[in-house]
């Protein structure tokens, strides 16, 4: 469905709220997953909203996305941002955008996070802000379908 953002997050972000509140702060995924879904209501977005261990699955799920013609997908890689060229491809190989998103600020930790295989081939990339990141990265979509509606 065109108005449909997929939401999707990578592997141990399932833990989130639980350990290493200093880095990615105390809100759980559920937590995560509300405000998405209040963002998105704004915007008149349907939610799909997933979380995954598997590299594959991910890829998945980008297809599925692309293949249901989405308005966009917001995808935290959690770790698989450094390593993944599967989900690289993916994303580039897909027709609608897609904003990358991590809680902490990438560039402001270890060396080895500051590498992004995602960010050459997504629409746009946000860290840092928190969980706001995915808040802000609907915004963000939301704006995009409009400029595109305009200029279409
Ligand atoms: O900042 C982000 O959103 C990350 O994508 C989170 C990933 C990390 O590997 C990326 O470098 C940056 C890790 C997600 C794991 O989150 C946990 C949360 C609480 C306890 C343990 C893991």
């Amino acid at each position: 469905m065109a108005s449909t953002v997929y939401i999707l997050n990578g592997p141990n972000l399932n833990l989130l709220g639980t350990r290493e509140p200093e880095v990615y702060g105390r809100a759980t995924l559920i937590d995560v997953e509300k405000l998405c879904r209040e963002t998105a209501k704004h915007h008149r977005f349907e939610v799909e909203f997933r979380q995954t261990n598997h590299e594959g699955e991910i890829v998945d799920w980008i297809h599925e996305a692309a293949a249901k013609g989405g308005a966009g997908i917001i995808i935290n890689p959690g770790a698989y941002t450094h390593t993944s060229i599967a989900l690289r491809d993916a994303v580039a190989a897909v027709d609608l955008p897609v904003i990358e998103v991590h809680i902490s600020n990438i560039f402001a930790r270890e060396s080895f996070r500051r590498r992004s295989h995602i960010a050459p081939v997504a629409k746009a990339s946000l860290c840092g802000f928190g969980i706001h990141g995915y808040a802000l990265a609907i915004d963000g979509l939301a704006k995009l379908a409009q400029t595109k509606e305009r200029t279409a």
